[in-house]
């Protein structure tokens, strides 16, 4: 009908004007639930775009010191493509949207720790709510998701997507990246998931989910969902972006047409610090191997951690690159976004 207006379709719990504002968000109403730094709260009062990061990658995949370096490294290529990182997790029992340079170097440095976690949805209420010592948390992609739609956050920039487990089938281990993904309105930049996953069911799964998928590349050729370390997955992707505008310009029909559901952009990691599939999959294999008996919200981290260890630092410095580069699209995908929603 005529009086359908596009622009004020509601995607629970945040509706559209209020996400460019920022002062209406879930987040502003409940004040004292989530702490949003000043610097991020000044990106949404003055319409700055904004690009959530996530923080399992830093808890519960880098080692330390890597992890606050890559941490500094991250915040800086966003800044310098003009838009504000919001690093999201929890430090001392309190959800942070945004941190300080010292805030991040505490949570970074609590990685190992007994009191800090790996934050999904089912972890959440318990790390701000619960009993004893204050507890500190990394958001894996699904922690961040909704924390960054909770904030009016609508672009986040991570490393590795969680997805079906080989032999989910019989275990259920279906990461709730994928579900989370299908519950509302947001857009992760990611450069695939690692053959330790079955990447054909989780492309089922987020079907189903009726999550868009696509990658980064030529639409004239066939484009692989990409594999992580390496630029080839052997499954093709459902579709082809071709440049951050268009990526922010499909998000943005997304959220006009009020689907309320998540964008996925796969970004290949750059060529240069490739490792080749054919390199890589023995020692995932073996890492899988070596953790099939940890069961989980472990597992991911378990393999993550053999992974390091079997390749001495090269998968260290092309995970460096690749989500650096997430960064560097996803915020390209925030200005676009920013652009369009004036
Ligand atoms: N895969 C990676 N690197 C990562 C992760 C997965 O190659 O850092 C992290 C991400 O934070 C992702 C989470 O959201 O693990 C998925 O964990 P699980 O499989 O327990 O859902
Ligand atoms: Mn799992």
């Amino acid at each position: 009908s005529s009086s359908w207006d596009p622009e004020k379709v509601v995607c629970s719990p945040i509706n559209w004007s209020a996400m460019r504002s920022g002062s209406h968000s879930f987040a502003a109403r409940r004040p004292g639930l989530i702490t949003i730094s000043q610097e991020v709260l000044t990106a949404m009062q003055t319409r700055k775009p904004i690009l959530g990061l996530e923080t399992a990658i830093y808890t519960h995949g880098f080692p330390k010191p890597n992890n606050y370096h890559l941490a500094l490294e991250m915040e800086a290529v966003v800044r310098e493509n003009g838009v504000t990182p919001a690093t999201i997790g929890i430090l001392n029992g309190k959800i942070m949207i945004g941190m300080t340079s010292e805030q991040l170097k505490e949570l970074t440095e609590s990685a190992g720790s007994e009191n800090t976690h790996k934050i999904s949805r089912r972890d959440l209420a318990y790390h701000i709510a619960a009993s004893g010592q204050p507890l500190n948390g990394g958001t894996t992609i699904a922690g961040t998701i909704l924390l960054s739609r909770m904030a009016g956050i609508q672009i986040i920039a991570t490393g590795g997507l969680g997805g079906v487990h080989k032999g989910g089938e019989n275990s259920l281990d279906i990461s709730a990246d994928l579900t989370e993904l299908s519950r509302g309105t947001i857009a992760v930049v990611t450069s695939g998931m690692k053959s330790f996953l079955d990447t054909p069911r989780t492309l089922e799964y987020l079907e189903t989910q009726g999550v868009f998928v696509s990658t980064f590349g030529k639409k004239t050729e066939k484009v692989d969902i990409p594999g992580f370390f390496s630029r080839e997955s052997g499954y093709q992707s459902p579709y082809v972006v071709e440049s951050p505008e268009e990526a922010a310009r499909i998000f943005f029909a997304n959220h006009r047409l009020g689907l309320g559901s998540g964008n996925l952009y796969f970004n290949p990691i750059p060529e240069e610090y490739e490792i080749p599939k054919s390199e890589m999959d023995p020692i995932i294999a073996a890492a899988v191997e070596k953790s099939s008996s940890v069961t989980g919200k472990d597992n991911t981290p378990a393999v993550l951690a053999e992974i390091v260890k079997q390749t001495e630092g090269r998968s260290i410095e092309a995970n460096r690159q690749l989500v650096l580069d997430n960064a560097k699209i996803g915020a390209q995908m925030a200005v676009e976004l920013s652009r369009l929603s004036k």
